[in-house]
């Protein structure tokens, strides 16, 4: 098993393990019914997070440097050839993904170059199938698997009008960056915008997805690319040659697609030095070469301004064949092992930091309600009992006059309810205006206009007014969820003080909605669309590719920000109403106790005493609930690895009861 293996194994381990203790830990709550349909939910989302768990890996470098095949060599080895097509000059024509989904057949998909003149972004057209070719993979076959992967390589001639109808840059000259005319006046443009791999293989079974690419011109021209997948990649592989050198190209795609400061932490980005089979010459000692080969890393160092340490000199093409042949020594001295070691540790932890933090939330709020229940229904039994106990040896009168209290409580809590009730109808007006705020067609109408406005502006500054009002408008917009959802807060809020203050339900103080997270990505859309314009004056014929851009990715993204604050302000407002509606239910039910008892000892059909046993019987069960929450909750926590500040959250119910 290789190094890869190993990391990514340990981590599906946990990865499952975790999956194994939240459902447990769902059929228990199922089985005492102590979840309702909200907690549920919550539940189900945590497991449906650990069960689609993705983990991208990003090669990226200029042209032929060698990222395919040191994708073949990493992973595809054991296939006993290349899977991927490498070959000297350009190979890769499109981003590829390579990944396992064991509900389809092995297969290619391919999405055709003509789909940008849509305006539709890729992550889109991944829902419409039909837009795709697909190409079957026959697994059994090595050869007829790189002949359908070939695809990926393939290319045609458009004229040039078509070539900037689809917004791709035709070079002038030879030197610069575009798709270069060929004699006959036409353009070489890549025959497939994307393609999706699905490829039976442990790695991509377990979540682990691939993204290869191209060399810098088409990573100029898909800009969802640079945008949000390499962005959101859990490692990036930087790939330089040794052969090459550091050329200034190479420095622009390390500078514009992976050292970006504003493309958020550099966590899990590594540079590989590659080809260094080119400098192991036989008329030289090994110490020589060595000696060459860490020159050239510290040169390589040096120019990107990383650390040696994070420059890994590997040699690809050695690699995969030392261990096509079984050949351990040619394997060694490609010194792939050493960057997969570090591409796993490098990885994995960074990965399973992500999937904590977005768990342990979910996890941490459905354990206090289950706890809160628990102490509630606790509380309930006892104060059940002393209210019991006090009867001892008392007369009727006594008793009519209990009995009378817990009829009068009861009336007041139904009165509580119905204004409870009351209040549910302007909470749902609140929300209603909350929805309205985030409705993305009025999203869609802001960016409609914003086209309009974009296309018919004469000057660069024009488009950068558009840009600027377009972010503010839509800024403008969080701000105003922002405000409603803390009118929302600040009606539940005096929901909740009302009921514990009349009826001592427990102190539960809902959660705010908070819109920074979202504001902060808009803005950092912002920054990189305003970085891209600066210092730019355009022709007529720029400006259309520039508009293009900024639809194709930052209004997309802007929608996807939007969705996801929807999509949060949905579970927002589930959880701010969801252990108001418990408490109630378990209260409701401990009135009903008491009534019952109190009744029955009125009317001589039970004696105190077997009412208070009864109730100790009830105690003891809760008791053992309770114990038995903590053990799976003790699982949970262990397993996430929680920091103590994080457990404490996980302890932390306000309690004033
Ligand atoms: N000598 C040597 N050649 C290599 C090595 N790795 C890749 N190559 C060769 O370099 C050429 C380019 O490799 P690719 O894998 O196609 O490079 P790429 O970065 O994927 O290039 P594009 O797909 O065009 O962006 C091929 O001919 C490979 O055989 C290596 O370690 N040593
Ligand atoms: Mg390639």
């Amino acid at each position: 098993m290789g190094n890869i293996d190993q990391h990514f194994e340990a981590y599906s381990t946990w990865r499952k393990g975790l999956f194994q203790a939240v459902s447990d830990l769902r059929s228990w709550l199922q089985s005492q019914e102590l979840a309702d349909v909200q907690l549920d939910q919550r539940i189900d989302q945590v497991l449906s997070t650990l069960r689609d768990d993705k983990l991208y890996v990003a090669f990226v470098a200029e042209f032929s440097r060698g990222k395919s095949e040191l994708i073949n060599a990493i992973f595809f080895a054991n296939f006993g050839q290349r899977v991927l097509p490498s070959s000297a000059g350009r190979t890769t024509m499109c981003p590829t993904e390579l990944m396992f989904d064991k509900g389809t057949a092995p297969c290619v998909r391919l999405l055709p170059i003509e789909t940008r003149s849509s305006g539709t972004s890729v992550t889109e057209l991944k829902g419409f199938p039909e837009q795709w070719k697909t190409v079957p993979l026959d697994i059994e076959s090595p050869e007829k698997v790189s002949q359908a992967l070939m695809h990926i390589a393939e290319i045609k001639k458009v004229n040039r009008d078509t070539a900037q109808s689809m917004g791709l840059h035709v070079a002038e000259e030879e030197t610069q960056n575009g798709m270069s005319l060929t004699i006959d006046g036409m353009v070489e443009v890549p025959m497939w915008r994307h393609a999706i791999i699905n490829f039976p293989h442990p790695l991509l079974e377990q979540g682990l997805v691939i993204l290869d690419t191209p060399g810098l011109n088409a990573l100029g021209t898909e800009p969802e690319l640079t945008l949000s997948l390499l962005p959101s990649a859990h490692a990036v592989l930087f790939i330089l040659a040794a052969d090459s050198g550091v050329t200034k190209s190479d420095i622009q795609v390390w500078h514009d697609y992976i050292n970006n400061p504003k493309h958020g932490a550099n966590k899990g980005r590594m540079a590989v030095l590659n080809k260094i089979d080119g400098l192991w010459d036989d008329l030289k000692k090994p110490e020589e070469i060595q000696r060459e080969i860490e020159r050239q890393a510290h040169d390589t160092a040096k120019h990107l301004g990383i650390e040696v340490r994070h420059v890994y000199p590997v040699s690809a093409q050695k690699a995969l064949l030392g261990k096509v042949t079984g050949d351990r020594k040619l394997v060694e001295r490609s010194r792939i092992s050493e960057l997969e070691d570090a591409l796993g540790k490098e990885m994995i932890p960074h990965k399973r930091d992500i999937v904590r933090d977005n768990i342990s939330g979910d996890m941490a709020d459905v354990i206090k309600s289950m706890r809160l229940v628990i102490m509630q229904r606790l509380k309930g039994v006892y104060e059940h009992m002393e209210e019991l106990a006090s009867l001892n040896g008392k007369n009727q009168d006594v008793i009519d006059h209990m009995m009378d209290k817990v009829k009068v409580d009861k009336e007041a809590f139904e009165k509580s309810l119905m204004r409870f009730q009351a209040t549910r109808s302007i909470f749902s007006q609140q929300t209603n205006v909350l929805y309205t705020h985030l409705n993305l067609k009025n999203l869609d109408r802001l960016i409609a206009e914003t086209k309009k406005d974009m296309e018919t502006s004469m000057t660069t500054a024009g488009l950068k007014t558009c840009m600027t009002n377009f972010f503010k408008q839509s800024q403008a917009t969080l701000d105003e969820v922002a405000k409603q959802a803390q009118e929302i807060k600040e009606l539940m809020d005096g929901v909740y003080k009302k009921f514990q203050d009349e009826h001592g339900l427990t102190n539960v103080k809902p959660k705010a909605f908070s819109v920074m997270k979202y504001l902060r990505e808009l803005k950092r859309l912002e920054e990189k669309h305003a970085q891209a314009l600066s210092g730019m004056s355009l022709y007529m014929s720029e400006q259309n590719s520039v508009i293009r851009k900024f639809f194709d990715s930052a209004v997309g993204k802007a929608r996807a920000i939007y969705s996801l604050a929807n999509r949060d302000a949905d579970n927002w407002l589930k959880t701010i109403m969801s252990p108001m509606e418990s408490q109630v239910r378990e209260h409701q039910i401990q009135l009903r106790r008491r009534l019952e008892s109190i009744k029955r000892i009125h009317k001589a059909t039970d004696t105190l005493e077997d009412r208070l046993k009864e109730l100790e019987q009830v105690r003891t069960g809760i008791r053992t609930q309770e114990k038995d929450l903590e053990t799976r909750v003790e699982k949970i926590t262990k397993v996430l690895n929680l920091d103590s500040a994080q457990q404490a959250g996980f302890a932390g119910i306000e309690q004033s009861a």
